[in-house]
C-alpha cells in the first residue's frame, strides 16, 4: 500500500513511523510512505498556508491553492486509492472503516488545522475522517492513528500469532491476563489458570470477557453472539447485585 500524507509538521511523523510495527512494514516493503510538507506545494516566497475567513470571524482557513497542488502531487490515478481529510467534522474512524480503509492501494491523507480547510478542497476529497469526540491541535496524531490501525491488517504485516489473534478479535472486551510470578505483592494468579484444564480455562476467559464487557461497555454487548446461557448470565449479572470488574 501506498500511503501519502500532507502535512505542515512533517517531523511529527518520524519517530511512530519509525518504530514497531510500521517499521517492519516499511522494511519488508508492504507500506511505501511518502511525507509532503504542505509548504512546499506554496507559490509564495512566505510559503503562507492560512488566510483569513472570507465574512469574519475568529481562527485561520487553510488556503485552497497549496492544498490542491499537493493532494493531486500525491494522488497516483493508477492506483485504487481514497483521498482522506482528518477534521473534527468527519465520520468517526471504526475497525470497519479501517477494514475498508486496508482494500485501498493508496492512501493519501491531509491533514487539518486551524479552524478548517477552504471548502473547496472537499472537491478533492473522498472520505471525511474523525477518531473521535475530543479536541487536538491538528490531524497529524488522527492520520497516525489511521494508518497504524490499517497498516497492521495489510497481508504479511503481523505475526501469524498476532494475525490469530485479529481474526478472533470479537465484538467483547479481553478477559484478564496474567503472567509469572503466580503470587505478586499479595495478589495471586486465579487458581483455574494455573490448572491445566483447558477446558476450564476456556470457560473462565469466556466469563469474564462477558463480565468485563456488562460493566465497562454495554453497548458492545448488544451486537454480541452470546449462547443463551450466556445471555442467562448476563441477564442475572444486570439484575443482581455483582461487584463491579
Ligand atoms: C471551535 C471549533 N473547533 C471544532 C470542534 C475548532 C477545531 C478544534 C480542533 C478545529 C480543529 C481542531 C483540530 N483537530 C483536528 O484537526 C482533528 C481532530 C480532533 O480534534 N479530534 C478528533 N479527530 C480529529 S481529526 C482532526
Amino acid at each position: 500500500m501506498r500511503v501519502d500524507v500532507i502535512t505542515i509538521f512533517p517531523a511529527m511523523f518520524a519517530s511512530p513511523f519509525a518504530e514497531s510495527i510500521i517499521r517492519r512494514a516499511r522494511d519488508r516493503g508492504v507500506l511505501d510512505l511518502r511525507l509532503h510538507d504542505l509548504r512546499d506545494y506554496c507559490t509564495d516566497r512566505h510559503r503562507v498556508v492560512d488566510d483569513y475567513p472570507y465574512g469574519g470571524g475568529a481562527g485561520m482557513v487553510m488556503r485552497p491553492e497549496p492544498a490542491w497542488r499537493a493532494i493531486h502531487a500525491a494522488r497516483d490515478g493508477a492506483r485504487r486509492g481514497a483521498v482522506l481529510l482528518t477534521t473534527p467534522q468527519g465520520e468517526r474512524f471504526t475497525q470497519k472503516m479501517a477494514r475498508e480503509l486496508a482494500a485501498c492501494e493508496q492512501l493519501v491523507f491531509f491533514c487539518g488545522h486551524y479552524e478548517g480547510v477552504d471548502e473547496r478542497v472537499r472537491a478533492l476529497v473522498d472520505r471525511e475522517v474523525s477518531i473521535g469526540d475530543y479536541v487536538l491541535t491538528g490531524g497529524e496524531l488522527p492520520a497516525m492513528v489511521i494508518v497504524d490501525a490499517v497498516v497492521r491488517l495489510l497481508p504479511g504485516v503481523l505475526g501469524s500469532a498476532d494475525s490469530l489473534a485479529e481474526e478472533s478479535f470479537g465484538p467483547l472486551l479481553e478477559y484478564p491476563h496474567f503472567t509469572r510470578p503466580a503470587e505478586f505483592e499479595g495478589m495471586a494468579v486465579p487458581d483455574v489458570l494455573l490448572s491445566g484444564h483447558h477446558r476450564k480455562i476456556a470457560e473462565w476467559r469466556r466469563c469474564q470477557a462477558l463480565r468485563r464487557t456488562l460493566r465497562r461497555r454495554p453497548d458492545l454487548l448488544a451486537q454480541a453472539e452470546l449462547t443463551a446461557a450466556e445471555r442467562d448470565l448476563v441477564e442475572r449479572w444486570r439484575t443482581g447485585a455483582d461487584e463491579a470488574d
